[in-house]
């Protein structure tokens, strides 16, 4: 039996529309890698700091709301190789100088992430320690407590010259 025309019309545009989902031109292009993070939630805003071969961060101080949702993207920015210049992002409870210099210490025993366990209560959040080029993504909410929180590079021998603060208000 030889279909209506109507029909037939209908019977070739789902076949047209069949192959053209399953031509080549449809694979799936440029995926988002697996280690890339999610798009930071409505409203959260996003703080890029890196560090680089001369141990610096190129932000000492952020400030933010207290409870404040944020986003941190910290790159190194570096050339040197990992065991030689890496770099992390370590945020901390207020403390005293020397609660600062007792913490960096202890810190350069705790291969590979250089963030001591039992310190680990004066950590808010940190990154990955990071080779050249690498980038780490981190979410928290900024201390409900006003006041300076310091955040400092981990890696052995750079918290004297890699530091800052947040400065909550
Ligand atoms: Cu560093």
């Amino acid at each position: 039996m030889i279909p209506s025309l109507p029909r037939l019309a209908v019977s070739l545009s789902v076949a047209a529309l069949w192959l053209g989902g399953c031509s080549p031109a449809e694979k799936p292009s440029a995926q988002t890698p697996p280690s890339a993070p999610p798009p930071a939630a409505a409203g959260v805003r996003t703080v890029s700091i890196t560090g680089d071969d001369t141990m610096k961060f190129n932000v000492t101080e952020v400030a933010a709301a207290p409870g404040e949702p944020l986003r941190v993207v910290f790159t190194n920015v570096g050339k040197l190789p990992k065991q030689a210049m890496a770099h992390n992002w370590v945020l901390l409870q207020p403390c005293s100088e020397a609660e600062l210099n007792a913490f960096g210490t202890a810190a350069v025993l705790a291969a590979p992430t250089h963030i001591p366990a039992a310190k680990q209560a004066q950590v808010i959040a940190h990154t990955k320690l990071l080779g050249p080029g690498e980038s780490d993504t981190i979410d928290f909410k900024a201390p409900s407590q006003p006041g300076e929180y310091p955040f400092i590079c981990t890696f052995p021998g750079h918290f004297a010259m890699m530091r800052g603060k947040l400065v909550v208000k």
